[in-house]
């Protein structure tokens, strides 16, 4: 796993060189956005489940997906589905506080379609919770964090499709 100030420094490093203006930018830019990630998180990590809940009830909830047939039909199923949206919040929160994606990579992304693909998870419905857990957390935590949250949960979707 990287961090914005890991991924700045290695690059330069593998160079040989000091940091030049554009990595001290880079890095200014995540330092100034410290406290900002900081209260998101909290924010994120003391509502948690209601975000889940209502972007389960935003996208899937009394559609066919719920119904027998779909995907989330069954509380096995309908609890993994559950299970899979907190784990997409949990590392996007992650990722958002290290300023990097690196993390989604290996260790959400990594097999996720195929194992859908063989479950028959659909990734489009999928995409569509994820989606709305964007938009529910943005209007918890605000414009700014909303925004940064926003590239993490971005980032899973475009892994997934
Ligand atoms: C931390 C990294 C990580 C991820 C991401 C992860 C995902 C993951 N989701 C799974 C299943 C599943 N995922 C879903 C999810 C859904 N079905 C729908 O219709 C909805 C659209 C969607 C929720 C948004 C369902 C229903 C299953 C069970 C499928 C089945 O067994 O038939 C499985 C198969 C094994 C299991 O059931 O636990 C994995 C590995 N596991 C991990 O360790």
């Amino acid at each position: 796993m990287q961090d914005a100030i890991t991924s700045v420094i290695n690059s330069a490093d593998v160079q040989g060189k000091y940091l030049d203006d554009s990595a001290m930018d880079k890095l200014k830019g995540y330092f100034a956005t410290g406290s900002l990630r900081v209260r998101a998180a909290t924010a994120i990590n003391a509502n948690a489940a209601v975000i889940v809940k209502d972007a389960v009830a935003k996208s899937l909830l009394y559609s066919d997906i719920t119904r027998p047939g779909g995907n989330m039909y069954t509380t096995r199923r309908y609890a993994a589905c559950i299970r899979d949206l907190d784990y997409y919040l949990r590392y996007a929160t992650y990722a958002m506080l290290a300023g990097d994606p690196s993390i989604l990579d290996e260790r959400v992304l990594n097999g996720l379609k195929e194992t859908y693909n063989s479950l028959g998870v659909p990734i489009g419905a999928t995409i569509q919770a994820i989606q709305s857990m964007k938009e529910v957390t943005a209007s918890l935590v605000g414009t700014d964090a909303g925004k940064e949250m926003g590239v993490y949960f971005d980032y899973i979707c475009s892994g997934l499709s």
